[in-house]
């Protein structure tokens, strides 16, 4: 496939309510949208999933699109013909910028799969029509706002609550959740918020049945992850730590983590979350899918990704209106718990071009030598 130009667009959606995680609060989702159009006549479309700021990972909105647009692209060009499966090497010697690659790789594997007429789920190896859903909830301004917006998700028909957690808010809510749902799933995220020195208070969240703790601790102290696993009884999951196979690899092997959350983006995309998926249905290690705040196209991406077989736990697949009140694209939208997986061609989902026109903070266009 030889692409011909490429459309970089930011763009903002208000969020319904505000997201607040350890590493601060979001008021609304700004976005980087790729739009890729080819010699052959194919389009394809991918949102590249870094936060405005890197509080979260390395990674940030501006500097994906500075990366993509002064090397990533220009590779890609120099390139020639390229098949989806060809991008992650062609990108290779840039370091790092996992989610910058990710949205470049997934918007070819959207065009070429338009063009063979294939859908995301049956490409990635999807071996069902509808998957479980989960939702994360953001630390609350108090016990009551929280046990509210929980309730509101349980009768919404969330299969599994995941409570953000810090330093300060962790044993009170959660004890009080599990209080109310003796029998909800529920695990909980500090997104880095904790040190070694905190394992004796994490121990205290044992008793509560949790189905695991999500990154407590530094993304690059996989050795103190090990270290928690080994005192506490519920299982550790890594997510910012995982940032490639070799990273999902060699976690697994010094037992930091006993679960995995993919997020395509944070691995450098849905081929590399396929390869992470498969070594742990090799080691039989569940994961689930992850999520960052995505709109309809990330989203599309992910709910088929969270259709293949190693998917055994509820991910941060929520619907649409779970973070907005319009997508951009048609909206996912729960049933009985579960969302479908889109069968169209490529991502398989209609995209709003009105209402992108609307949100769009900026718009550049690329077109190839
Ligand atoms: O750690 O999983 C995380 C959102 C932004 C950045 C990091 C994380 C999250 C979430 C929400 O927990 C995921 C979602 O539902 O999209
Ligand atoms: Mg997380």
């Amino acid at each position: 496939m030889k692409i011909k130009e490429v459309e970089i667009r930011t763009i903002e959606l208000p969020l319904v309510r505000p997201f607040r995680t350890s590493f601060g609060t979001q008021l609304e989702r700004p976005l980087l949208l790729m739009k890729i159009t080819t010699h052959e006549g194919a389009e394809g479309w991918a949102e590249c999933v870094a936060m405005e700021a890197p509080l979260y990972s390395p990674e940030y909105m501006a500097g994906s699109q500075d990366v993509i647009e002064r090397f990533l692209l220009p590779a890609i060009f120099e390139y020639g013909d390229i098949r989806p499966e060809e991008v992650a090497g062609a990108l290779r010697p840039f370091l790092g910028h996992q989610m910058a690659k990710a949205t470049i790789e997934t918007a070819i594997l959207d065009a070429q799969l338009k063009l063979d007429g294939i859908s995301f789920g049956s490409y990635l190896g999807a071996n069902k029509e509808e998957i479980d859903c989960g939702v994360s909830v953001g630390i609350a301004n108090s016990i009551e706002a929280l046990v509210e917006e929980v309730s509101q998700y349980v009768s919404d028909g969330y299969r599994r609550i995941k409570l953000k957690i810090e330093p300060g808010w962790d044993l009170e809510p959660v004890s009080v959740i599990r209080g109310l749902w003796p029998e909800i799933p529920l695990q909980v995220d500090a997104n880095q918020a904790y040190t070694r020195n905190d394992i004796a208070l994490l121990k205290k969240l044992d008793p509560f049945n949790l189905l695991l703790i999500e990154q407590p601790l530094d993304e690059h102290d996989v050795l103190g992850h090990a270290m928690l696993a080994a005192k506490v009884e519920t299982p550790i999951c890594l997510d910012e730590s995982i940032t490639s196979f070799e990273a999902a690899r060699d976690a697994l092997a010094m037992k930091a983590t006993t679960v995995i959350n993919i997020k395509p983006g944070r691995v450098g995309g849905y081929l590399e979350s396929v390869r992470i998926h498969d070594l742990c249905v090799e080691n039989g290690i569940p994961v689930w899918c992850g999520g960052m705040l995505e709109t309809g196209i990330g989203r599309a991406a992910n709910v088929a990704l969270a259709a293949l077989p190693g998917f055994t736990l509820p991910g941060d697949t929520s619907a649409s209106s779970r973070f907005f009140t319009r997508d951009i694209t048609n909206p996912f939208v729960m049933e009985e718990g579960r969302l479908r997986v889109p069968t169209g061609p490529g991502i398989g989902v209609d995209i709003d071009h009105d209402f992108i026109e609307e949100i769009t903070t900026s718009r550049k266009m690329i077109t190839a030598p």
